[in-house]
C-alpha cells in the first residue's frame, strides 16, 4: 500500500544564472532523493515572459508569471524560492512569509543591513506559525565541506583556532567587460564583498561554530567606469551598449574577523583573480589537525592529521564521494564524482525535509543576517573608519 505525500507547490522568482541553478535543484530534487513532499514546480516568474517561457519549457514548470505579486495572492502556492538580484529579496520574501508561504531566498539576504533584519524579523514572525525560510548557501551542502565540518563536530582537528578563507574569479579583468546588474550598487548591495564575501563569511560561521563579532577591511574598485551593457543575461554573457557608466561597487576586498569562540579568520574576495574562475578555498587549523577545501577540487577534503607522527602527518586528500560521505549516497557508487549543481539540490532536500518534519532549518535569515552585520562592518571599516576594527 503507497500513503500519499502532501503536496509542496513551488514558485521561483527570477530566471537568471542562480535561477537556471535552482530550476535544475527543483527537478533532480524528488529524482535522486526520496522526498517526504510531492514537489510540484507549479510557477516560473521572470520580468521577461519570453525568457520565463524558455526557463518553463527547459526544466519543466506549469505555468509562468511575469508578476511575483500574483504568487503572493495564490492559495495554491506553498514555497517561493527567491533567484533575483538582492535588492528585491526583501519585499518579496517578507510579502510571502507574511502569505504564510514558505522562502528559499538567495545569498546575501540583502543588500544593506536595515532591509536584512527586517527579512529576519519577519521570517522569525512567521517561523512561530510553522512558516520556514533559509537562506541560500549553499557551499554547507557540497558533500566533502559536510564532512568537514562532521569531522570538526568529533573533534578531528581538535579546538579551531584559525580559518583562512578566499574567494577568487576573474569575470572582469577586462575594462571593455559592460557594467551589469552585479557592478552596480542599487542592485547587487556590494560587489565581491556582498556576492563572494558572504558565502566566506557563512562558511566560517558553519566550520567554526562561532560569529564574527569585530571586523576591518579594506575595499578597492580598479576599474570605475564600464561600458554600459546592451543584451544579454549572467555571468560573461552581458555585451556592451552605448555609453559609459559608473561602476559603484567594490573590484576586490580583504577583511579579518574575530569571533565569539575566539577564532581568527582572514579573508580575500576578488574578481580580478587573473586565472581564477571560480576559486573558493578555506583552510581551518585546529589544535589536533588542519582541512583544506578547495571548490576548483569540489570532491576533495584535504586533513592534516596532527596526532599521528609527524613524518607521516602530511595533508591527505580524502575524496569525499563514499555512500557514508553526507549526501553521496543519492548520487553514483563511490568516486564518481558530483559538482556544484548539486550543491543547490541537497538544499532543496534539507528545505522539503525541514518542512516536513516541522523543524527549522538552517542557515535561517538570522544567520544571513550574522553574514549581513560583518558585510556592514567591512564596509564601515573601509569606508568611514579608515580600515580600524569595529565592533558589530
Ligand atoms: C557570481 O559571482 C556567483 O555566481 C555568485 O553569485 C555565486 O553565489 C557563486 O557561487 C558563484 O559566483
Amino acid at each position: 500500500m503507497t500513503t500519499e505525500k502532501h503536496q509542496l507547490n513551488v514558485a521561483l522568482v527570477g530566471y537568471g544564472f542562480i535561477g537556471k541553478a535552482h530550476s535544475h535543484a527543483w527537478r533532480t530534487a524528488p529524482a535522486f532523493f526520496d522526498l517526504p513532499l510531492d514537489v510540484h514546480m507549479s510557477v516560473l516568474c521572470n520580468r521577461n515572459s519570453d525568457r520565463a517561457a524558455d526557463g518553463a519549457r527547459r526544466f519543466g514548470w506549469q505555468e509562468i508569471t511575469t508578476d511575483w505579486r500574483e504568487l503572493i495572492a495564490r492559495d495554491d502556492i506553498d514555497l517561493i524560492d527567491v533567484c533575483t538580484p538582492g535588492g528585491v529579496h526583501p519585499d518579496i520574501a517578507v510579502a510571502a512569509l507574511q502569505a504564510g508561504k514558505h522562502v528559499l531566498c538567495e545569498k546575501p539576504l540583502a543588500n544593506g543591513l536595515a532591509e536584512a533584519r527586517h527579512m529576519a524579523e519577519a521570517a522569525s514572525a512567521a517561523q512561530e506559525q510553522g512558516v520556514f525560510s533559509l537562506v541560500g548557501f549553499a557551499y554547507r551542502r557540497v558533500p566533502a565541506v559536510a564532512l568537514a565540518k562532521q569531522m570538526i563536530q568529533e573533534g578531528r582537528i581538535g579546538q579551531v583556532r584559525q580559518i583562512r578563507a578566499a574567494y577568487q574569479q576573474d569575470f572582469i579583468v577586462d575594462p571593455e567587460a559592460p557594467l551589469a546588474w552585479r557592478l552596480q550598487k542599487d542592485k547587487a548591495g556590494s560587489g565581491p564583498l556582498g556576492d563572494l564575501g558572504a558565502h566566506l563569511i557563512d562558511l566560517t560561521h558553519y566550520l567554526a561554530g562561532g560569529t564574527i563579532t569585530q571586523t576591518c577591511g579594506s575595499l578597492e574598485t580598479f576599474i570605475k567606469r564600464r561600458p554600459l551593457p546592451g543584451s544579454g543575461v549572467g555571468l560573461g554573457g552581458v555585451v556592451a551598449g552605448e555609453g559609459f557608466g559608473e561602476v559603484t561597487v567594490d573590484d576586490a576586498a580583504w577583511f579579518l574577523g574575530r569571533l565569539d569562540n575566539d577564532v581568527l579568520a582572514s579573508f580575500e574576495v576578488t574578481r580580478f583573480a587573473t586565472g581564477r574562475k571560480n576559486a573558493l578555498s578555506i583552510e581551518i587549523s585546529g589544535s589536533q589537525g588542519a582541512l583544506l577545501w578547495n571548490l576548483e577540487d569540489i570532491n576533495v577534503l584535504n586533513f592534516y592529521d596532527n596526532t599521528v607522527p609527524a613524518v607521516e602527518a602530511g595533508f591527505r586528500r580524502i575524496l569525499a564521494t563514499e555512500p557514508q560521505t553526507p549526501y553521496y549516497a543519492a548520487w553514483w557508487p563511490a568516486g564518481h564524482v558530483i559538482g556544484w549543481e548539486h550543491s543547490f539540490t541537497h538544499e532543496i532536500v534539507d528545505l522539503v525535509e525541514a518542512i516536513a518534519q516541522g523543524t527549522p532549518p538552517a542557515p535561517s535569515f538570522a544567520d544571513g543576517l550574522a553574514v549581513q552585520r560583518v558585510l556592514d562592518g567591512v564596509e564601515r571599516s573601509a569606508t568611514t573608519c579608515n580600515g580600524a576594527w569595529v565592533t558589530l
